[in-house]
Protein backbone atom coordinates (compact mmCIF):
# COMPACT_ATOMS: atom_id res chain seq x y z
CA UNK A 1 0.00 0.00 0.00
CA UNK A 2 0.95 3.56 -0.96
CA UNK A 3 3.23 4.73 2.12
CA UNK A 4 2.12 8.18 1.61
CA UNK A 5 -1.77 7.31 2.78
CA UNK A 6 -2.09 8.35 6.56
CA UNK A 7 -2.96 4.95 7.22
CA UNK A 8 -1.49 2.77 5.42
CA UNK A 9 0.21 1.16 7.85
CA UNK A 10 -2.13 0.60 10.42
CA UNK A 11 -4.53 -0.95 7.40
CA UNK A 12 -1.54 -3.40 6.80
CA UNK A 13 -1.32 -4.72 9.87
CA UNK A 14 -5.02 -5.07 9.75
CA UNK A 15 -5.18 -6.96 6.92
CA UNK A 16 -2.31 -9.07 7.73
CA UNK A 17 -4.01 -10.00 10.94
CA UNK A 18 -7.27 -11.29 8.98
CA UNK A 19 -4.87 -12.84 6.07
CA UNK A 20 -3.81 -15.06 9.35
CA UNK A 21 -6.75 -15.57 11.25
CA UNK A 22 -8.49 -16.56 8.19
CA UNK A 23 -7.23 -19.82 7.06
CA UNK A 24 -7.30 -20.71 10.78
CA UNK A 25 -10.51 -19.81 10.96
CA UNK A 26 -11.54 -22.26 8.10
CA UNK A 27 -9.68 -24.88 9.92
CA UNK A 28 -11.82 -24.16 12.90
CA UNK A 29 -14.99 -24.21 11.73
CA UNK A 30 -14.49 -28.34 12.22
CA UNK A 31 -16.12 -29.40 15.28
CA UNK A 32 -17.80 -25.64 16.05
CA UNK A 33 -21.00 -26.12 13.34
CA UNK A 34 -23.12 -26.46 16.47
CA UNK A 35 -25.44 -23.55 17.96
CA UNK A 36 -24.46 -22.26 21.47
CA UNK A 37 -27.86 -21.10 23.79
CA UNK A 38 -26.88 -17.04 23.44
CA UNK A 39 -28.03 -14.78 20.72
CA UNK A 40 -26.39 -11.67 18.88
CA UNK A 41 -27.25 -8.30 19.26
CA UNK A 42 -29.71 -8.48 16.04
CA UNK A 43 -31.47 -11.58 18.02
CA UNK A 44 -30.07 -14.33 15.77
CA UNK A 45 -29.07 -17.42 17.32
CA UNK A 46 -25.29 -17.81 17.68
CA UNK A 47 -22.91 -20.99 15.99
CA UNK A 48 -20.29 -21.81 17.77
CA UNK A 49 -17.89 -20.83 14.91
CA UNK A 50 -19.64 -17.41 15.27
CA UNK A 51 -18.56 -16.49 19.31
CA UNK A 52 -14.76 -18.48 18.25
CA UNK A 53 -13.80 -16.45 15.12
CA UNK A 54 -15.27 -12.73 17.28
CA UNK A 55 -12.97 -13.97 20.11
CA UNK A 56 -9.96 -14.83 17.76
CA UNK A 57 -10.46 -11.66 15.46
CA UNK A 58 -10.77 -9.58 18.86
CA UNK A 59 -7.49 -10.82 20.16
CA UNK A 60 -5.82 -10.25 16.96
CA UNK A 61 -7.16 -6.56 15.98
CA UNK A 62 -8.07 -4.56 18.80
CA UNK A 63 -4.05 -5.37 19.83
CA UNK A 64 -2.85 -3.72 16.89
CA UNK A 65 -1.07 -0.72 17.76
CA UNK A 66 -3.00 2.40 16.03
CA UNK A 67 -6.51 0.53 16.53
CA UNK A 68 -8.80 2.50 18.97
CA UNK A 69 -12.10 0.19 18.32
CA UNK A 70 -12.86 -3.17 18.02
CA UNK A 71 -17.01 -4.65 17.33
CA UNK A 72 -18.69 -7.14 15.70
CA UNK A 73 -22.11 -8.42 14.91
CA UNK A 74 -21.66 -10.27 17.44
CA UNK A 75 -21.22 -8.64 20.62
CA UNK A 76 -23.91 -5.37 22.10
CA UNK A 77 -21.26 -2.95 22.47
CA UNK A 78 -17.57 -1.58 21.26
CA UNK A 79 -14.65 -2.29 22.59
CA UNK A 80 -12.15 0.79 23.45
CA UNK A 81 -9.13 -0.54 23.02
CA UNK A 82 -6.79 2.35 22.65
CA UNK A 83 -6.27 5.11 19.98
CA UNK A 84 -6.58 4.92 16.74
CA UNK A 85 -9.06 3.38 13.96
CA UNK A 86 -12.44 1.53 14.46
CA UNK A 87 -12.71 -1.89 13.06
CA UNK A 88 -16.17 -3.43 12.52
CA UNK A 89 -16.27 -6.72 11.83
CA UNK A 90 -18.63 -9.64 10.71
CA UNK A 91 -16.39 -12.32 12.03
CA UNK A 92 -18.45 -14.93 10.61
CA UNK A 93 -21.20 -14.06 7.68
CA UNK A 94 -23.72 -17.00 6.74
CA UNK A 95 -22.79 -19.07 9.60
CA UNK A 96 -26.27 -20.59 8.62
CA UNK A 97 -24.71 -22.50 5.65
CA UNK A 98 -22.42 -24.32 8.25
CA UNK A 99 -25.19 -27.00 9.17
CA UNK A 100 -25.50 -27.07 5.07
CA UNK A 101 -21.40 -26.92 4.35
CA UNK A 102 -22.07 -23.98 2.10
CA UNK A 103 -19.85 -20.78 1.72
CA UNK A 104 -19.11 -17.88 4.40
CA UNK A 105 -17.23 -14.96 5.04
CA UNK A 106 -15.95 -12.63 7.09
CA UNK A 107 -16.48 -9.10 6.99
CA UNK A 108 -14.30 -5.99 7.95
CA UNK A 109 -14.35 -2.44 7.86
CA UNK A 110 -12.18 0.03 8.66
CA UNK A 111 -12.90 3.68 10.12
CA UNK A 112 -11.48 6.73 11.05
CA UNK A 113 -14.08 7.73 13.16
CA UNK A 114 -15.70 6.55 16.50
CA UNK A 115 -18.57 3.79 16.00
CA UNK A 116 -21.35 3.73 15.09
CA UNK A 117 -19.53 5.49 12.09
CA UNK A 118 -20.96 6.55 8.13
CA UNK A 119 -18.97 5.42 5.20
CA UNK A 120 -17.46 8.86 4.69
CA UNK A 121 -15.85 7.51 7.83
CA UNK A 122 -14.06 4.52 5.63
CA UNK A 123 -10.60 4.48 5.28
CA UNK A 124 -10.37 0.49 3.93
CA UNK A 125 -12.83 -2.53 3.78
CA UNK A 126 -12.88 -6.06 2.87
CA UNK A 127 -13.84 -9.48 2.72
CA UNK A 128 -12.90 -13.42 2.98
CA UNK A 129 -14.72 -15.71 1.28
CA UNK A 130 -14.37 -19.55 2.83
CA UNK A 131 -15.29 -21.04 -0.67
CA UNK A 132 -13.68 -23.64 -2.31
CA UNK A 133 -10.53 -21.23 -2.54
CA UNK A 134 -9.87 -19.23 0.51
CA UNK A 135 -9.85 -15.16 -1.30
CA UNK A 136 -9.87 -11.90 0.60
CA UNK A 137 -10.86 -8.43 -1.26
CA UNK A 138 -9.52 -5.24 -0.41
CA UNK A 139 -10.92 -2.17 -0.92
CA UNK A 140 -8.60 0.67 0.01
CA UNK A 141 -6.67 3.34 -1.90
CA UNK A 142 -9.66 3.56 -4.35
CA UNK A 143 -8.67 -0.04 -5.67
CA UNK A 144 -9.54 -3.27 -4.45
CA UNK A 145 -7.17 -6.27 -4.73
CA UNK A 146 -8.11 -9.69 -4.71
CA UNK A 147 -5.71 -12.13 -3.02
CA UNK A 148 -5.61 -15.96 -2.35
CA UNK A 149 -4.79 -16.97 1.15
CA UNK A 150 -2.86 -20.13 2.20
CA UNK A 151 -1.63 -20.90 5.92
CA UNK A 152 1.89 -19.51 4.79
CA UNK A 153 1.06 -16.82 2.33
CA UNK A 154 -1.02 -14.78 0.51
CA UNK A 155 -0.99 -14.65 -3.13
CA UNK A 156 -2.03 -10.92 -5.58
CA UNK A 157 -4.97 -12.75 -7.90
CA UNK A 158 -5.90 -9.82 -9.37
CA UNK A 159 -4.17 -6.07 -8.30
CA UNK A 160 -7.56 -4.42 -9.88
CA UNK A 161 -10.80 -6.18 -9.44
CA UNK A 162 -13.39 -4.35 -11.20
CA UNK A 163 -17.21 -5.71 -11.79
CA UNK A 164 -17.89 -6.77 -15.74
CA UNK A 165 -19.73 -4.65 -17.98
CA UNK A 166 -22.15 -6.98 -18.81
CA UNK A 167 -24.32 -8.18 -15.54
CA UNK A 168 -25.30 -11.90 -15.80
CA UNK A 169 -26.16 -12.95 -12.08
CA UNK A 170 -28.45 -11.62 -9.42
CA UNK A 171 -29.72 -13.20 -6.02
CA UNK A 172 -32.20 -11.37 -3.35
CA UNK A 173 -32.92 -12.38 -0.26
CA UNK A 174 -36.33 -12.60 1.82
CA UNK A 175 -39.31 -14.55 1.02
CA UNK A 176 -41.14 -13.57 -1.93
CA UNK A 177 -44.31 -13.12 -0.51
CA UNK A 178 -42.91 -10.19 2.44
CA UNK A 179 -41.36 -8.51 -0.84
CA UNK A 180 -43.20 -4.93 -0.83
CA UNK A 181 -45.11 -4.52 -4.46
CA UNK A 182 -42.21 -2.29 -6.00
CA UNK A 183 -39.59 -4.66 -5.12
CA UNK A 184 -41.50 -7.63 -6.61
CA UNK A 185 -42.18 -5.75 -10.09
CA UNK A 186 -38.56 -5.07 -10.29
CA UNK A 187 -37.31 -8.51 -9.52
CA UNK A 188 -40.20 -9.34 -12.47
CA UNK A 189 -38.08 -7.36 -14.83
CA UNK A 190 -34.38 -8.16 -13.85
CA UNK A 191 -35.33 -11.91 -13.75
CA UNK A 192 -35.82 -12.22 -17.12
CA UNK A 193 -32.64 -10.94 -18.06
CA UNK A 194 -30.64 -12.77 -15.62
CA UNK A 195 -29.85 -15.48 -13.95
CA UNK A 196 -30.71 -16.34 -10.36
CA UNK A 197 -27.60 -17.28 -8.08
CA UNK A 198 -28.68 -16.98 -4.23
CA UNK A 199 -26.83 -19.14 -1.58
CA UNK A 200 -27.91 -17.91 1.43
CA UNK A 201 -24.66 -16.25 2.61
CA UNK A 202 -24.56 -12.54 1.36
CA UNK A 203 -19.97 -12.57 0.99
CA UNK A 204 -20.58 -15.29 -1.68
CA UNK A 205 -23.59 -14.04 -3.44
CA UNK A 206 -21.84 -10.21 -3.29
CA UNK A 207 -18.82 -12.12 -4.96
CA UNK A 208 -20.87 -13.47 -7.89
CA UNK A 209 -22.18 -10.10 -8.68
CA UNK A 210 -18.31 -8.86 -8.08
CA UNK A 211 -17.19 -11.70 -10.53
CA UNK A 212 -19.78 -11.62 -13.79
CA UNK A 213 -21.67 -8.50 -12.68
CA UNK A 214 -25.43 -8.11 -11.81
CA UNK A 215 -27.05 -7.44 -8.43
CA UNK A 216 -27.32 -8.79 -4.73
CA UNK A 217 -30.26 -7.23 -2.43
CA UNK A 218 -31.77 -7.64 0.75
CA UNK A 219 -34.48 -5.23 0.59
CA UNK A 220 -36.43 -3.86 2.58
CA UNK A 221 -39.45 -6.42 3.56
CA UNK A 222 -43.23 -5.83 4.67
CA UNK A 223 -42.53 -7.12 7.89
CA UNK A 224 -39.18 -6.05 8.06
CA UNK A 225 -39.03 -2.57 6.56
CA UNK A 226 -35.10 -1.74 7.40
CA UNK A 227 -34.29 -5.53 5.61
CA UNK A 228 -31.92 -7.85 7.63
CA UNK A 229 -28.46 -6.73 7.23
CA UNK A 230 -26.75 -4.33 9.32
CA UNK A 231 -25.33 -1.21 8.29
CA UNK A 232 -22.23 -0.72 10.45
CA UNK A 233 -20.91 -4.86 9.19
CA UNK A 234 -22.21 -5.92 5.88
CA UNK A 235 -23.84 -2.26 4.42
CA UNK A 236 -21.44 -0.20 4.67
CA UNK A 237 -18.31 -1.96 4.33
CA UNK A 238 -19.64 -4.07 1.28
CA UNK A 239 -20.86 -1.01 -0.37
CA UNK A 240 -17.54 0.39 -0.29
CA UNK A 241 -15.98 -3.05 -2.14
CA UNK A 242 -18.61 -2.83 -4.53
CA UNK A 243 -18.09 1.70 -5.22
CA UNK A 244 -14.70 0.62 -5.30
CA UNK A 245 -15.04 -2.05 -7.75
CA UNK A 246 -16.85 0.39 -10.70
CA UNK A 247 -20.45 -0.72 -9.41
CA UNK A 248 -23.24 1.20 -7.16
CA UNK A 249 -25.00 0.18 -3.75
CA UNK A 250 -28.23 1.56 -2.54
CA UNK A 251 -30.68 1.47 0.75
CA UNK A 252 -33.22 2.31 -1.99
CA UNK A 253 -32.84 6.12 -2.22
CA UNK A 254 -29.04 6.87 -1.58
CA UNK A 255 -25.49 5.32 -1.42
CA UNK A 256 -24.46 2.90 1.48
CA UNK A 257 -22.21 5.57 2.11
CA UNK A 258 -24.53 8.16 2.31
CA UNK A 259 -26.51 6.56 5.38
CA UNK A 260 -26.06 8.18 8.73
CA UNK A 261 -25.67 5.37 11.42
CA UNK A 262 -28.15 6.05 14.56
CA UNK A 263 -26.82 2.65 16.59
CA UNK A 264 -24.18 0.39 16.46
CA UNK A 265 -26.56 -2.64 15.12
CA UNK A 266 -28.91 -0.99 12.84
CA UNK A 267 -30.26 -2.70 9.95
CA UNK A 268 -30.39 -1.33 6.38
CA UNK A 269 -32.10 -2.47 2.95
CA UNK A 270 -29.34 -3.65 1.40
CA UNK A 271 -28.92 -3.58 -3.40
CA UNK A 272 -25.26 -4.01 -4.17
CA UNK A 273 -24.00 -4.52 -8.03
CA UNK A 274 -23.96 -3.37 -11.46
CA UNK A 275 -24.81 0.42 -11.29
CA UNK A 276 -27.49 0.35 -13.94
CA UNK A 277 -29.75 -2.66 -12.11
CA UNK A 278 -28.78 -0.17 -9.13
CA UNK A 279 -29.97 3.29 -10.90
CA UNK A 280 -32.99 1.21 -11.71
CA UNK A 281 -33.96 -0.34 -8.89
CA UNK A 282 -33.91 3.25 -6.93
CA UNK A 283 -36.11 4.55 -10.01
CA UNK A 284 -38.55 1.14 -9.61
CA UNK A 285 -39.07 2.08 -5.51
CA UNK A 286 -39.20 6.09 -5.97
P1 LIG B 1 -31.96 -15.62 4.66
C1 LIG B 1 -26.67 -14.72 6.82
O1 LIG B 1 -27.40 -15.10 7.97
C2 LIG B 1 -27.12 -13.35 6.41
O2 LIG B 1 -26.88 -12.43 7.44
C3 LIG B 1 -26.45 -12.92 5.12
O3 LIG B 1 -25.15 -13.38 5.00
C4 LIG B 1 -27.36 -13.48 4.05
O4 LIG B 1 -27.34 -12.70 2.87
C5 LIG B 1 -28.73 -13.46 4.71
O5 LIG B 1 -28.52 -13.40 6.12
C6 LIG B 1 -29.52 -14.69 4.38
O6 LIG B 1 -30.82 -14.52 4.94
O7 LIG B 1 -33.23 -14.93 5.10
O8 LIG B 1 -31.93 -15.94 3.19
O9 LIG B 1 -31.60 -16.82 5.51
Amino acid sequence: MKAAEPHAEVVDEIVDAICRSAPEIRRGLVGRRGMVDEENPSGEAQAEADVWADELLEDRLASIDGVGQYASEERPAVVDCGEGVAVAVDPLDGSSNLKSNNAMGTIFGVYDAELPAAGTDLVAAGYVLYGPITTLLVAYDDTVVEYELTSEDRGVVERDVSIPDDPVVYGFGGRVPDWPDDFADYVDEVEDELKLRYGGAMIADVNQIVTYGGIFAYPALESAPDGKLRLQFEGIPIGYVVETAGGASSDGTRSLLDVEPTELHQRVPLHVGSTEYVERLEAALD
